[in-house]
């Protein structure tokens, strides 16, 4: 039966007589049937990915690529009136994850599945998911962000396990979203619930009774955490979520034939950062449980898991009280204890040690320890891992340490997100590089050649269009597309350092008022969630939406200069922006940010960075060379020996720099102090003249003159499409495909 027919069964009518939704569901069911029809990897090994977050995003237009049947589809639908994107339209974004972290495990699963590999994910079904953000009076307001239906590609299986916490014992149950790969198996992401779960409990905004477990745990992922009861929380989700993996994989394989002493035959458990750490004492326990001695539960468990470490940002790696797990999951402790024993006896430094003097557990060192591979995420990242943040550990476990570079998957982030340079690359360089991303690099072959340049000029004119016209119908937002479009769209922290693009945008105000007007009209776009409890984040939010509203509204600045904060960034709407981008933002403070994959997928779509040599940027830079990239700032050298000596103070960059005071006083000045509030503004700004904990104002200077040059370069358009070609054609390297065999190759040996 071909594609037409089945979807008229599917809805007992005409296509062109059915509603978008109606075409939605059943391409849904369509989907789902040849996704289980597919061939399945059953290796004797697998892979158990587990991870707080899978940000998946929508999934209906990238399983009909992985499944080869979208311009089928597409060419059905139109002949039938009707337009592929609005179908799209109708699809919730799943709101499973919150940056990076998230979207990389969900590009994994896609490799792995691309790869024919045999490995499934492991998470929790939040209900109402990371919050959604609304812009209310020039601030962030969080609201729930509800994605579940009615239908959906959430499967509910029969999969149910009893989990144990101190008083009271939940039952969850698994429910499983098909992964297909490009052509080739279908895998599982496996995500737990609650049963009790309910949303009635649901106050103001998203707020709601942080005891109230049985009905609360799976509804928000990362519930505010700001006061006791929140941190309980997170542990409950955390248990819920290892208890029940661990479950899972053991059931898995004893079915398989395991004897459990043989485990590490039979699984592989990648710990996505330190949210899932407590799966190591579960397994131990579990075992014990199932008769085994605890040295060799230990022995077993360590030869299983591997942890990868995302971030060196101190306040990241989680550590928790003794005291919480006596209160959540007290038989955790025993086992922690005599984990934490071992170390000890081993090591007298007292820095490599489980739980602290203050009975404080540190999760990563039990990954540490007891997992037997640990991984940072870009080149230099690892490298900082080994010299300095886990230098003690690196020290002991020298084999333990390797680095795997991040990677997107080229499907969602090049075929999916941009057609017509997908349409153009197939017919310059052929169709090879969709499964051998290397073979990006034919592009550059065609440097010198005035077609494909002027072509790659006008696909981005084309995807900034569409972008207006997205923006215009979701925001109200009036765009020039023959400016220049420079973007920032990422989690909002102060390492990252929208703070240092605002003061920029300031500056560039500043400077046409003056008189002094840009070559060519510039749009600068952000956009960010703030975590809720994240106050000088929430103030930064408030900072650049009062911008918006000044120089948008001043006709002597608007025709050169914009600014937009897209509202609720997520997946969906990266999807639009990143092939619209002609400058990408990457400037966080070097040392800080451990890869980026933002950074990755800008260039993939022929953007040029605008960047520090921080993580992924490094060997983005080294790939491109210096003439395709723009590069600014302290390195990390640099950075990591001020915050040794403490030698840094951001008020004498202000009072030395006339540009950098203007742009910093700017902040609560007259006409600013008329659109927003008071209290936030002055916060902020005390906080660069005090604190600036991330050096925006160190940098500020080499920032400008690079974005200065940067502006000045993109006057020149056949220059700038050729830095845009070879961009695109050194991004092959970053493909997940890539990761996912290093991973394989090092860690997993499926
Ligand atoms: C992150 C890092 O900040 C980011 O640089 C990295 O690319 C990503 C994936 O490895 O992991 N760490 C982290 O805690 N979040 C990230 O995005 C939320």
């Amino acid at each position: 039966m071909d594609i037409k027919e089945k979807l008229q069964q599917k809805m007992a009518k005409e296509i062109a007589e059915a509603s978008n939704k109606e075409i939605y569901d059943a391409l849904l069911d369509i989907v789902q049937e040849m996704a289980r029809e597919r061939e399945k990897n059953c290796s004797k090994k697998k892979l158990y990915y587990i991870s707080a977050e899978f940000l998946i995003g929508k999934l209906l237009s990238n399983n009909l690529i992985n499944l080869g049947i979208y311009n089928e589809v597409r060419d059905v639908l139109s002949r039938h009136g009707k337009d592929i994107c609005e179908i799209e339209e109708v699809e919730p974004e799943p709101s499973l994850g919150n940056g990076g972290l998230g979207r990389l495990a969900a590009c994994f699963l896609d490799s792995i599945s691309t790869l024919g590999l045999n490995g499934d994910g492991i998470g929790l079904n939040y209900h109402l998911g990371l919050f959604k953000q609304e812009f209310e009076d020039a601030l962030q307001k969080e609201m729930p962000n509800p994605w579940i239906e009615k239908k959906s590609w959430l499967t509910r299986t029969e999969v149910t396990y009893p989990i144990m916490f101190k008083g009271m014992t939940l039952n969850s149950r698994m429910y499983d979203i098909e992964v297909t790969g490009y052509h080739n198996v279908t895998n599982n992401l496996h995500l737990f619930d609650v049963e009790t779960v309910d949303e009635a409990i649901l106050e103001d905004g998203i707020d709601f009774d942080k005891e109230d477990i049985a009905r609360n745990l799976t509804l928000f992922l990362y519930p505010d955490d700001s006061d006791e009861k929140g941190r309980l929380l997170r542990i409950y989700q955390q248990y819920f979520m290892v208890s029940s993996g661990a479950r899972l994989i053991l059931d898995e394989c004893t079915a398989k034939g395991s004897n459990l002493y043989d485990l590490p035959e039979y699984a592989v458990i990648q710990i996505n950062d330190t949210h899932p750490t407590m799966i190591i004492p579960e397994l131990i326990r579990l075992l014990a449980e199932r008769g085994l001695e605890m040295d060799d539960a230990i022995d077993v468990v360590s030869r299983t898991c591997a942890y990868t470490n995302h971030t060196i940002l101190a306040e990241a790696l989680e550590k928790w009280p003794v005291e919480y797990f006596k209160k959540v999951v007290p038989q955790l402790v025993p086992i922690i204890e005599i984990l934490d024993d071992k170390v000890r006896r081993k090591y007298t430094d007292e820095s490599l040690a489980i739980i602290d003097r203050e009975d404080t557990v540190h999760m990563a060192h039990i990954d540490i320890h007891y997992g037997f591979s640990v991984n940072g995420v870009a080149s230099l990242h690892s490298e900082i891992l080994k010299d300095n943040e886990l230098n003690h550990f690196y020290k002991i476990y020298p084999e333990k340490f390797n680095n795997k570079t991040n990677g997107i998957t080229f499907r969602r982030w090049l075929i999916h997100c941009n057609p017509k340079l997908t349409e153009m690359l197939d017919f310059i360089i052929g169709t090879e590089y969709r499964l051998d991303a290397r073979k990006l690099e034919r592009l550059l072959n065609f440097k010198g050649d005035i077609n494909v340049l002027k072509r790659l000029l006008e696909i981005k004119t084309e995807n900034k269009k569409m972008l207006c016209r997205y923006l215009e119908e979701t925001q109200g937002l009036k765009l020039n597309p023959d400016s220049i479009f420079d973007i920032q769209v990422k989690r909002l922290h102060e390492y990252k350092r929208q703070q240092m693009n605002a003061l920029y945008v300031i500056h560039k105000y500043l400077e046409i008022k003056a008189g002094k007007l840009p070559g060519t009209p510039i749009t600068v776009i952000f956009g960010a969630k703030a975590a809720p409890a994240y106050v000088i984040a929430k103030d930064i939010i408030h900072l650049i939406l009062c911008l918006q509203e000044i120089i948008n509204n001043d006709p002597e600045v608007n025709p050169y200069l914009q600014v937009v904060m897209v509202e609720n960034y997520n997946v969906t709407k990266a999807e639009k922006l990143i092939p619209a981008c002609d400058i990408s933002e990457q400037i966080s403070l070097a040392s800080k940010e451990a890869s980026g994959t933002g950074n990755m997928k800008f260039m993939l779509n022929g953007a040029v960075t605008l960047g520090t040599e921080d993580g992924a940027n490094v060997e983005i830079h080294e790939l491109t060379g210096d003439d395709n990239i723009f590069v600014f700032g302290a390195t990390s050298d640099e950075v990591i020996r001020h915050y040794e000596k403490a030698d840094y103070v951001s008020k004498e960059f202000y009072e030395k720099d006339k540009e950098i005071k203007a742009a910093v006083d700017f902040i609560t000045n007259d006409k600013m102090l008329a659109v927003g509030k008071k209290e936030n503004l002055a916060r902020l700004k005390n906080e660069l003249l005090k604190k600036d904990w991330f050096m925006t104002l160190l940098d500020f200077k080499s920032y400008k003159e690079k974005k200065e040059e940067a502006l000045k370069a993109y006057e020149n358009r056949i220059e700038w499409a050729k830095k845009m070609l070879v961009n695109i054609a050194k991004a092959g390297y970053f493909s997940a495909d890539r990761t996912i065999e290093e991973y394989n190759r090092d860690i997993w040996k499926l």
